[in-house]
């Protein structure tokens, strides 16, 4: 790929740094290293803790380790467990070894040192985190399966932009205004709009969807009507049981759900009294809801926010009696058979949207748009479940849905994601993955598959199956993830959610009671690779899923050298070669220098070539290099620069062309 440019005698003074010569000050490495002291402490302080805390209350009711926190606490109790004991073998083995040696007994002696290396070595390789989650889908790659739902079947919209999360992880909270940019976040969800309905500006995007959802729900070829009711399900799992915004845990980003809300007010002319925002079986925290009711615009203040806890004017959720939800499982709720209801938030709404975080999930394997739903279901037989709060609980479905049952067995997320009332009224699909996390408690964390950095994504469908296939293959890519997307069953909901008409595990899913089996519900499938990361629809198939842009964040479909993001970041096409971020931002005269300045994508090799001036205009074949190969740091856009030392005296038959090569 290669850009012309003319040196210019328009001298601007662009102050662009070369990010490839910055270093880390050596004073923070110290730093560094005493946090590290004390954290090698901590974590055998929590692993004791832990311990103690199961020990306290499992032992007189057993059936309490089935309780959120417990199960938050037994793995890093169990670690703590197999550490401590790993010491004390490997310490005494070692002893033993010292021992025999000095009594001469050298072939027992090298035994039990070899006995010492290998416990401590287990310890070692159990406790550093490994190369990536080890889920092994049964399916082969690119084998779809099910019906692909949306204007475009199967479309999932990938947006990432690094530039939107600028937390440092250490001061202040990740929400806060400088560590999440509200305009980054804007554009990010405008964007993702646009490619997911192939339209060109936001309101024709909401009108491509709104007519699509009543098409396909025999309502007529209309957009949205005032009146019309939105509920949001967001996940306030985090909230109370640990991790919640306080402590930076894995929360729904309040600047997301603003650009949200401003879509839908300003762009679709909602009201703000018909939208609610809920989650009824957990807490609204301070940060999300004050951000949107603190703000000026009158729509913002009038937004319900239906929670488990009311007071502060939190609302909270009542169970709609005539709207029943039926799992197909009748051991989902084995104590006198209790029946779950809706809240009447979701069941007065016309339409749905499903806000899902990015995060793994000790018990699920992942939780994103299907898991969602739990936090819409009430009991109204109290079975003792816990958190009992007032019959909105998921616990008599968990024992279903967990990552270690086979795969082929019922799912009760199928009969969640099918309710005509919750995935079958939904309009959209969103993942909110702004800074994603490892499991459903824990704070936010930088993800090695996104060059040990935030996840800074948004990913969007019209497709509940698809987009959580593209989660679940992100997920299982990344080595923070190991221990949690693990298991024979991660990936069986979406196996029967996209087979629901004829599901491997032959159950007949009909949630809403209507006597007729459910359908399809999406389509299935997980990538070719991840590092091209192609489903069936990349690779021009007509079937399965279709990523956009084809490959994710360091895809590049067109070829130009520049990876997806940076080609978002530049706002040029990634899907046209002549559409790249690789220009020229200035050519301008230093004394007897000049200094060329260009975007480029970070971490690719860069070369000024220079030509002699020539007087046809055409195209010139000696073009030699000028510059030694300059790398700028990084992956994403990124600015940089070369000074032609004598450029401006030695300029051959006044005139000199400059190229900047991309590649070898
Ligand atoms: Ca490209
Ligand atoms: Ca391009």
């Amino acid at each position: 790929m290669k850009n012309h440019m003319k040196p210019s005698t328009n001298l601007s003074s662009e102050n662009d740094e070369n990010a490839a010569t910055t270093r880390l000050k050596p004073e923070r490495r110290v730093e560094q290293r005493r946090r590290w002291r004390w954290a090698s402490w901590a974590l055998p302080f929590v692993g004791l803790v832990s311990v103690l805390w199961f020990l306290i209350r499992v032992i007189p009711k057993p059936s309490r380790a089935t309780y959120p926190c417990q199960r938050a606490a037994f793995p890093v109790a169990s670690a703590f467990v197999v550490w401590l004991s790993g010491i004390v073998v490997s310490t005494l083995a070692y002893r033993k070894a010292r021992r025999l040696a000095v009594q001469g007994r050298y072939l027992a002696a090298g035994l039990f040192a070899a006995v010492a290396v290998a416990v401590a070595t287990t310890y070692w390789s159990t406790t550093v985190p490994g190369a990536r989650a080890d889920f092994v889908p049964i399916d082969p790659i690119n084998s779809p399966m099910g019906v692909g739902k949306g204007i475009y079947p199967g479309r999932v919209v990938w947006v990432h932009d690094p530039t939107a999360t600028k937390w440092n992880g250490v001061t202040g909270h990740w929400w806060d205004e400088q560590n999440l940019d509200q305009q980054a976040v804007d554009k990010m969800l405008s964007h993702a709009l646009r490619t997911l309905t192939a339209e060109q500006n936001d309101p024709a995007a909401w009108n491509a969807l709104f007519r699509y959802y009543n098409r396909t729900h025999g309502a007529g070829d209309v957009g949205y009507r005032p009146g019309e009711k939105i509920a949001i399900k967001i996940n306030l799992n985090a909230e109370g049981y640990g991790a919640a915004y306080s402590s930076n845990g894995r929360m729904p980003s309040p600047q997301l759900i603003q650009s949200i809300l401003g879509q839908l007010f300003n762009t679709v002319q909602v009201s703000g009294s018909n939208v609610t925002i809920y989650d009824a079986s957990r807490a609204i925290a301070d940060p999300l809801y004050n951000r949107i009711h603190t703000n000026a615009n009158p729509n913002f203040q009038r937004v319900r926010f239906v929670a488990n806890t009311t007071g502060n004017g939190r609302i909270g959720a009542v169970a709609d009696l005539t709207n029943r939800l039926h799992f197909a499982n009748s051991s989902v709720a084995p104590a006198n058979h209790a029946t779950a209801y809706l809240p009447t938030c979701v069941t007065e709404a016309t339409y749905l949207i499903d806000l899902a975080p990015l995060s793994a999930h000790s018990m699920f394997g992942v939780t994103a748009c299907g898991k969602n739903w739990f936090g819409s279901v009430c009991w109204r037989t109290n079975a003792n479940y816990f958190p009992w709060n007032g019959g909105w609980t998921p616990s008599p479905l968990h024992n279903f849905g967990l990552r270690s049952n086979p795969m082929n067995s019922y799912n009760p997320i199928v009969d969640l994601m099918g309710h005509p009332q919750l995935g079958g009224k939904t309009l959209l699909f969103l993942v909110d993955g702004l800074y994603g996390s490892d499991n459903a408690i824990t704070t936010v964390l930088r993800y090695r598959s996104f060059g040990t950095n935030w996840t800074a994504s948004v990913l969007a469908s019209q497709d509940a199956v698809a987009i959580d296939s593209v989660v679940v293959d992100i997920l299982r890519n990344e080595p923070l993830m190991a221990s949690n997307i693990t298991g024979q069953g991660v990936d069986n909901y979406l196996h029967e959610a996209a087979q629901a008409g004829s599901p491997p595990s032959g159950t007949f899913y009909d949630p809403g009671v209507t006597g007729t089996r459910l359908t399809s519900l999406g389509v299935h499938e997980h990538w070719n690779n991840a590092t091209n990361r192609l489903y069936s629809r990349n690779l021009g198939r007509s079937e399965g899923i279709e990523l956009l842009p084809a490959g994710g964040p360091n895809g590049d479909a067109d070829g130009d050298g520049m990876n997806n993001t940076a080609e978002y970041q530049a706002s040029t096409d990634p899907m046209d070669p002549n559409s790249t971020p690789l220009r020229s931002t200035a050519i301008s005269r230093q004394g007897n220098d000049i200094l060329i300045t260009w975007t480029t994508q970070g971490g690719t090799t860069n070369r000024v070539q220079a030509a002699p001036g020539f007087t046809s205009g055409s195209g010139s074949s000696t073009f030699t290099n000028l510059s030694p190969v300059v790398v700028p740091r990084g992956s994403y856009l990124a600015s940089t620069n070369y000074l032609d030392v004598g450029g401006a005296t030695n300029m051959p038959a006044n005139s000199k062309y400059y190229r900047v090569r991309v590649g070898p």
